[in-house]
């Protein structure tokens, strides 16, 4: 990682609470904000000096981040907020505030997509929110500072000019928010430098043992947005619902670049659905078979997108691994989700990616709106009978942004408090359940339904072929633990479900 000695643009990665990141530490591993280190790239391409302080991953405590602030001397800090980490945000926002009152404090990310103009008239601490894809707003926000001298109040008193940049939101002079119209979308991605890794700790980025098949494998986006509308999802909030795609031969040069800075051997697409354009997918697959690239890859798509050829082809190329989110094993609770797709269709999808050679990841959500802990357990079975490599279970989150959330009270009840909006912690109680216990009680009894049966143990000693297949196993096993205890600390004494 190149240490930046100043910069006009920091951005920060906030912290959990001790607590979370000692939970993190056992079930969790930490991954690269990619988002800040692409915006970061935009800058530098424009002349803006930037740093990033992923504060995360270097388990940075909030002091150590006002020191490396201190010494950088920014004149912005950019945070990024998703729902959960809107609280810690704002306490590290409201720290920067009280010890550096000149910088200019800029929130991105999901949340602030979501709530726009409340946030700013709800936290003083945030001078502006940037909504929707950053770049273009972003290095129009700097330059426009820039002209200003940095003098965070003339500039944030200029009402005019701020006005004229896309994608923001701020204060007139009542302290009232001002959204200004969305900056329009990056047709071409290819224009877009690659990701500012060098400015990351990407020792600091290694995968679960399930996430990948070698090391060093490292993250990467080939398109934005994605065409799809089920109703929990707030992935098109930031990145809209048109499905931008880069060039194939665009991210084979990042790919090469990769392979030449930092050895990588595998690459983890982050890309919402990856098989949704077949051509672009098959040129692609075309490039990375070739001897040359000898890249191995995984990604995520939906079962109604994928066919026995497709999958053979992918597997050529190099994918190992499908992440598949089917949610549900009740066809009247995946319609609900307006999911559009069929129980056959993850049957079948789950069925020729293992006969392709592809390990599957098949996701669930438990806790669905009409959901009992009966059709749970038929979810469980569905989980057990379609044979994936291995069974996500979270519990239902109705993000803000998303038709869940407009329609959550129809269903169930629901807790506000966002700082629990992780997937972990049930935060909507269906009608059909009795309480968040039993909703916890529900999600482990799922995953030790999976996960410790002597079958699917067995399949997985008798796939031992290395030592380093026995580290795997062995970091895993401790994940999982890591996730049933922290399910424990949240529940109950009982465990009958
Ligand atoms: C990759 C990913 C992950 C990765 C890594 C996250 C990371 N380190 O960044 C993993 C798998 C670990 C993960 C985990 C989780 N994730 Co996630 N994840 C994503 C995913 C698929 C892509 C994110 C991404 O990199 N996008 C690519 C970049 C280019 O886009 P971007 O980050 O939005 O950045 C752009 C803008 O937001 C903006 N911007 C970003 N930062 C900043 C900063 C400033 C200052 C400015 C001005 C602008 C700006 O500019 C960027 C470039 O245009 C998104 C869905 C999506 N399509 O966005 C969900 C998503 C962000 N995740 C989500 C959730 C809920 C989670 C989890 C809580 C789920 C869980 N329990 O597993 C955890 C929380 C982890 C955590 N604490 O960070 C939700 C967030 C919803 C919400 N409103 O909170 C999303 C939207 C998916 C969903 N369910 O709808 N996630
Ligand atoms: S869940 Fe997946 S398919 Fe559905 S809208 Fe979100 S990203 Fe698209």
């Amino acid at each position: 990682m190149q240490l930046v000695e100043q910069a006009d643009v920091l951005f920060v990665t906030c912290s959990y609470s001790k607590d979370e990141a000692r939970t993190r530490q056992i079930i969790s591993t930490y991954t690269p904000p990619l988002g800040m280190a692409m915006l970061a790239a935009y800058l530098l391409e424009h002349g803006v000096s930037t740093a990033i302080a992923d504060a995360l991953a270097l388990e940075m405590s909030p002091e150590q981040v006002l020191e490396r602030i201190e010494l950088i001397r920014p004149r912005v800090v950019g945070l990024a907020s998703i729902t959960s980490l809107f609280g810690p945000n704002r306490r590290l926002a409201s720290s920067i505030r009280a010890r550096f009152p000149d910088i200019l404090i800029v929130l991105g990310g999901h949340h602030g997509a979501t709530f726009k103009g409340s946030i700013l008239e709800e936290t003083p601490e945030f001078d502006i929110v940037v909504y929707g894809e950053g770049e273009v707003s972003l290095l129009a926000l700097v330059e426009a500072y820039a002209a200003k001298n940095w003098d965070r109040e003339a500039f944030l008193a200029d009402l005019g000019e701020l006005s004229k940049i896309g994608g923001i939101v701020f204060r007139d002079a009542s302290g009232k928010s001002v959204v200004t119209d969305r900056a329009p979308l990056i047709e071409d991605l290819d224009t877009l430098p690659f990701s500012a890794r060098h400015l990351l700790p990407m020792e600091r980025y290694v995968p679960l043992p399930h996430q990948y098949s070698r090391l060093p494998a490292i993250h990467l986006m080939g398109s934005r947005g994605c065409p799809f509308n089920c109703a929990y999802c707030n992935n098109t909030a930031v990145m809209g619902r048109v499905l931008r795609l880069r060039s194939p031969e665009n991210i084979v040069m990042e790919i090469d670049e990769l392979k030449r800075d930092f050895g990588a051997r595998e690459i983890f697409f982050w890309d919402d659905t990856m098989t949704v354009n077949k051509k672009w997918l098959s040129r692609l697959c075309d490039i990375l078979t070739s001897e040359r690239m000898d890249i191995t890859w995984s990604a995520a798509t939906r079962v109604d997108i994928v066919n026995p050829e497709m999958l053979k082809m992918m597997k050529r190329s190099g994918c190992w691994r499908l992440f598949y989110g089917i949610e549900s094993g009740i066809q009247e609770l995946l319609d609900l989700l307006n999911k559009r797709t069929r129980l056959q269709q993850a049957r079948d999808a789950i069925k020729w990616t293992n006969d392709a050679g592809i390990e599957t990841t098949a996701s669930f959500m438990i806790a669905l709106p009409g959901e009992t802990p009966e059709l749970a357990r038929e979810t469980v079975r569905f989980a057990l009978e379609i044979k994936p490599t291995y069974a996500d279970f979270h519990v239902t989150t109705p993000f803000p942004g998303t038709k869940l959330f407009d329609e959550a009270l129809e269903y169930g009840r629901l807790n506000m408090d966002f700082s629990r909006y992780d997937c972990y912690e049930p935060v909507f109680v269906p009608f059909g359940y009795k309480d968040e216990d039993e909703i916890k009680k529900m999600l482990s009894f799922a995953k030790r339904s999976f996960y410790f049966r002597p079958s699917y143990i067995l399949g997985k000693l008798m796939r031992i072929r290395s030592f380093g297949d026995v580290a795997k196993l062995l970091r895993g096993f401790k994940t999982l633990i890591g996730f049933l205890q922290r399910s424990k600390r949240f529940q109950g004494t009982s465990d009958q479900v």
